[in-house]
């Protein structure tokens, strides 16, 4: 047997730099880089490796672990999950810093490779430095703290452990089911070490994305439901776009008359004005499309989790004879909310329903009635994003602003707070991948990072990054890596003086205003200071803008596209109010007994939505 010596850093970066993936035609390198963070527990190991590969495997500088992970997901996401990165950090706490986006990765079942730098395995220096000692077990380390939130998890404690272990990482970073982060724990001794690895390990392989077709019995039983259907819905998950199914779901939505309403993951799949979308579903839906939910007697729901922001918290398929049917390509999503499931990759499930229905449609009166509301709600849309002339803007009117600046072909890119609603319900997505949104972990911190992983992924494409104060405060610091690199970002920071969403919920509960805004929160000064965004923007190397106003806004908006680097804008808008029109219940608990009376009668309306919940 053919064998070549080298470390265990050498051969994992060979072999990742091995790995190829079809996309369209193309053959293309399944890892488009690698974002590292060096410490004393993979400088000497994955560094050297890292370094003699960097013409084919580039290695990214970042400024935090989480920051770069987050910009690695983001990146998997914007290719549809087709190509990824892989994050390497020292032991410790670089390491620990990527558990936040590893459980973010899993939540919204994206592939990234972790790869943690790790305790001596053979103990002979222990305790290394930054090394967490469990006295009743000398296995444990601080990354084993990645478990619960990888989708594989291993540490590679002998080289040859090496191979068996990449073979299972490649297999479920590219799996349609299993996708999701994938941990290899790498002991910095081991890393360094030598070993005589088969040349077969590094052979190139381009690997193809595995697309199941639908069980026969699942179809037929689909297929009545559906055939027996007169008011039927589907629901676009993000799976649709990872199935590359938009344009089939468009087109079989057109033909057979069914209106769609858009998941946060799913929105964009259907262009906003195709006639058979009718927005947005859920907690932060469209009008239209949550009243067709109401009624609807059967939902198809297409590659989607179905979170609690989708269904309301159970609440919002109101028909008590209705069904639900589950095209989801894992099994586990298939069967939520007792659906009918139909196992498949979204693109090949709709295929099979096509053939089966013949020509069936949903009834025209069905069609009439999506589009009338529909109507309706686009009025409501036009209302709330236009300019007020306001010098205290709402968030809505903001994000009108730049989604008239970014056109067609911008995409926006948000994570936590109030403007993942607004934009859920608000935003015009005109074109697949226009609406990047991660909202399965709603993580704050996202934003930025996640926007220079889209760039990288879409350099041709406008990256407009909405964010709230609170969010750019938790993690700002990938906006000079996007300065450094010339992955130009378009940032639009709302700085309404703080937790505006979570202030407006603790409100809704009957709480307090009380440690969200800024100004209700504990401070000793005379007068409440306020964070000059813009200096802080600038000084990360952003050209900066402060502006009032919405008109303002547009104006720098025009710069801002004109601008070959990053650029930011930050306005000041109002924390209290937000799109009352749309919306669904969302299901959270309310003191049972309070000395506040707004709390018990917050109580009394959680109890009489709780009962409308589905069980
Ligand atoms: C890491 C993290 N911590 C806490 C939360 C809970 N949370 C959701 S939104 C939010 C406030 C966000 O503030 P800001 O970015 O200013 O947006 P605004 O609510 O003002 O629109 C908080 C604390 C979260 N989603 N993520
Ligand atoms: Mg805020």
């Amino acid at each position: 047997m053919a064998t070549v010596r080298l470390t265990v850093a050498q051969a994992l970066v060979k072999n990742l730099s091995a790995q190829f993936v079809e996309v369209d035609g193309q053959e293309l390198p399944l890892f488009a880089g690698v974002w590292a963070i060096f410490g004393h527990g993979n400088v000497a190991g994955l560094g050297e490796a890292l370094h003699a590969a960097r013409d084919t495997l580039p290695t990214y500088r970042a400024h935090n672990e989480q920051g770069m992970t987050h910009a690695a997901i983001a990146y998997a996401k914007a290719q549809g999950r087709r190509r990824m990165m892989a994050c390497t950090s020292s032991v410790g706490p670089g390491a620990v810093n990527m558990v936040t986006a590893a459980a973010l990765a899993h939540v919204n079942r994206l592939p990234v490779l972790l790869l943690p730098g790790d305790i001596f395995a053979t103990r002979a220096p222990d305790p290394v430095l930054q090394q967490v000692e469990q006295p009743g077990d000398f296995t444990v380390s601080a990354n084993d703290c990645f478990r619960p939130v990888s989708r594989f998890w291993d540490r590679v404690t002998r080289p040859e452990q090496l191979m068996p272990s990449l073979r299972r990482a490649i297999q479920v970073l590219t799996d349609p089911v299993d996708c999701g982060p994938v941990t290899l724990c790498l002991p910095q001794d081991v890393q360094a070490e030598a070993y005589d690895f088969p040349l077969s390990f590094f052979a190139k392989t381009v690997r193809r994305a595995r697309r199941p077709e639908p069980d026969r019995d699942e179809l037929a039983a689909a297929l009545t439901a559906l055939r027996g259907a007169s008011k039927p819905l589907i629901v676009a998950g993000g799976g649709v776009h990872y199935s590359g199914a938009c344009a089939a779901l468009a087109d079989f939505a057109a033909r057979r008359g069914i209106p769609v309403a858009e998941t946060q993951a799913g929105k964009g799949a259907l262009a906003w004005d195709h006639p058979c979308n009718v927005g947005s579903i859920g907690v932060t839906g469209s009008s239209a499309a949550n009243a067709l939910a109401e009624e609807a007697d059967v939902v198809l729901a297409v590659g989607t989790r179905l979170a609690d922001f989708t269904t309301a918290s159970w609440s919002v398929f109101g028909n008590p004879a209705g069904r639900l049917v589950g095209l989801n390509v894992a099994a586990f999503d298939a069967v939520k909310g007792d659906a009918l499931p139909l196992v498949a990759d979204a693109a090949r499930g709709l295929a099979g329903l096509d053939v089966g229905l013949g020509d069936w449609a949903a009834p025209t009166a069905w069609r009439a009635l999506a589009q009338e509301r529909m109507t309706l709600w686009n009025r409501v849309v036009d209302a709330a994003t236009a300019d007020a002339g306001l010098d205290l803007p709402t968030d809505a009117q903001v994000l009108g602003a730049v989604n008239r600046a970014a056109g067609e072909d911008g995409v926006v890119v948000c994570a936590a707070g109030g403007l993942p609603g607004e934009l859920h319900k608000l935003w015009r997505t005109a074109r697949p991948g226009g609406y990047h949104l991660e909202y399965g972990f709603s993580c704050m911190g996202y934003e930025i990072a996640g926007g220079l992983g889209v760039k990288m992924a879409c350099p041709d494409r406008e990256i407009f990054v909405m964010v709230g104060d609170g969010s750019y405060m938790m993690m700002n610091s990938e906006l000079a890596v996007s300065v450094m690199m010339k992955r130009k970002l378009v940032v639009v920071l709302l700085d309404n003086r703080g937790y505006g969403c979570i202030n407006r919920l603790q409100n809704a509960c009957g709480g307090a205003p009380f440690n969200n805004l800024l100004r209700d929160a504990h401070f000793e000064t005379d007068v409440l200071p306020t964070v000059d965004f813009a200096a802080h923007l600038r000084a990360l190397g952003a050209v900066t803008e402060q502006v009032t106003g919405v008109a303002a806004l547009s104006d720098a908006l025009e710069r801002a596209k004109a601008s070959p680097v990053t650029y930011a804008i930050v306005i000041t808008t109002d924390p209290l109010p937000s799109t009352k029109e749309g919306g669904a219940w969302w299901d959270v608990p309310v003191p049972e007994v309070s000395t506040r009376p707004e709390v018990t009668a917050a109580r009394a309306r959680y109890v009489a939505a709780k009962a409308r919940q589905r069980r």
